[in-house]
């Protein structure tokens, strides 16, 4: 089953966005996207964690809005097709944290 880009509903942003908030992620002003901006030990480590999310992107195929200087990433997640959140950017957004868990 392909998951939907279709636009969370009030009660699922309860569910889905609010703990993205709590960890870190921010609603992004104008928009209904959220970014967050990750720090790792060096550009090394930044690159090797992008590649992952782009593999993880690719699989899921949806794809990051994202920027990087040396060890630090900012990343942006929305969906084209409903512009604005939807379980897909959710789900990358939880991939996100727990890969940057362990650098
Ligand atoms: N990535 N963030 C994001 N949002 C999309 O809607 C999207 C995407 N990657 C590929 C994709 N959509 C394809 O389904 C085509 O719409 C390009």
């Amino acid at each position: 089953k392909r998951m939907s880009s279709v636009k969370l509903t009030p009660d699922e942003r309860d569910v889905h966005v609010k703990p993205l908030l709590e960890g870190g992620w921010k609603m992004v002003d104008g928009r209904d996207a959220v970014e967050k901006k990750f720090q790792f030990k060096d550009f090394n480590q930044a690159w090797s964690w992008m590649n992952r999310v782009a593999l993880a992107s690719e699989k899921m195929d949806h794809h990051p809005e994202w920027f990087n200087v040396y060890n630090r990433v900012e990343v942006t997640w929305s969906t084209h097709d409903c512009g604005g959140l939807s379980l897909k950017d959710i789900k990358m957004a939880k991939f996100c944290d727990d890969t940057s868990k362990i650098y």
